[in-house]
């Protein structure tokens, strides 16, 4: 009766003045990006590619919005959303610091082409793009400096393409699958995942978190889970061991889907705040 346009305001309210928890962290929240105004009237694919005029101009503005946070010092945390974003945050990310290392938690490996993608989804294809082997595709020419492989450490992995493994292996890039974490325990990996590609512990470090990475039972809102996952430690594990390498530059959350015609409120609600407790881990909470 009262509202028009089916449209909601969000008013972002960083504030923790009335409490004595705090993690000394001054929040900037400047809302949420406006991304589906960039959406053009006409995106026919690109080859099997879906929507790539509409990812392209996205992403390219979220890694402008991560330059900026970042070049005024700031940790650039990005709320996503589905993992094509991360083109843009991790371009983001090395276009201030080049030098920077990139860990990759997910089931999938996202390093997809235009050319090996079966679905053509892009948030299959961030990885490829990053890396520079996605081959020239029309409107993603502003995606640079490209990543070097050996800057590149997954964790979590346990549904990869059949062409994805192949480019895996060519690049010589890491990966620590599940059968790792179950192998080694999650301290060993995370230990030899940042030899791998921090070795001194001296590189900025952008850590991009798909929550599909976690194990469905524990972040269940997402849309491509996949069993077998990490559990509720293993993934805080990560992100405190990273704070603790005190390189964390950038960090994204991603695939948290909280559309209520697809999840009931329960996951939702598990997914977001599991979200949450991910990023206060990547802030610095610890457990005494
Ligand atoms: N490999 C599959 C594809 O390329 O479509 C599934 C990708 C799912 C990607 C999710 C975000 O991590
Ligand atoms: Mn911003
Ligand atoms: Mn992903
Ligand atoms: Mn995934």
């Amino acid at each position: 009766k009262f509202l028009k346009n089916k449209s909601v305001g969000i008013i972002g309210c960083p504030f923790s003045g009335g409490q004595a928890k705090e993690l000394e962290w001054n929040v900037e929240f400047d809302g949420h990006h406006k991304l589906t105004e960039l959406r053009p009237a006409e995106d026919p694919n690109i080859g099997k590619l879906k929507k790539p005029r509409y990812v392209s101009r996205v992403t390219e503005a979220v890694s402008k919005a991560v330059e900026s946070h970042l070049k005024r010092g700031q940790l650039a945390l990005t709320l996503g959303g589905d993992h094509s974003l991360a083109l843009g945050t991790v371009v983001g990310t090395l276009s201030v610091h080049p030098e920077a290392c990139l860990i990759w938690i997910d089931a999938h490996a996202d390093i997809n082409t235009p050319e090996t993608t079966e679905s053509g989804n892009l948030h299959g294809c961030p990885v490829s793009f990053l890396l520079g082997i996605a081959g020239k595709v029309p409107g993603f020419e502003w995606v640079k400096p490209f990543l070097k492989p050996d800057r590149l450490v997954y964790i979590g992995l346990r549904d990869v393409d059949r062409p994805e493994k192949k480019i895996l292996k060519q690049l010589g890039i890491k990966a620590y699958s599940m059968h790792e974490v179950d192998k080694y325990g999650i301290g060993k990996v995370v230990e030899m995942a940042l030899d791998s590609v921090n070795p001194k512990r001296d590189r900025p470090i952008h850590l991009s978190f798909d929550v599909d990475g976690l194990d469905p039972t524990v972040a269940p809102s997402t849309g491509t889970p996949v069993r077998g996952g990490l559990t509720f430690r293993e993934g805080h594990y990560i992100c405190e061991a990273i704070h603790n390498t005190g390189c964390l530059v950038s960090v994204d959350i991603m695939e948290v889907n909280v559309n209520p015609l697809l999840f009931d409120e329960a996951s939702v609600f598990e997914t977001v705040t599991i979200g949450c407790s991910l990023i206060r881990c990547c802030l610095g909470e610890t457990l005494l």
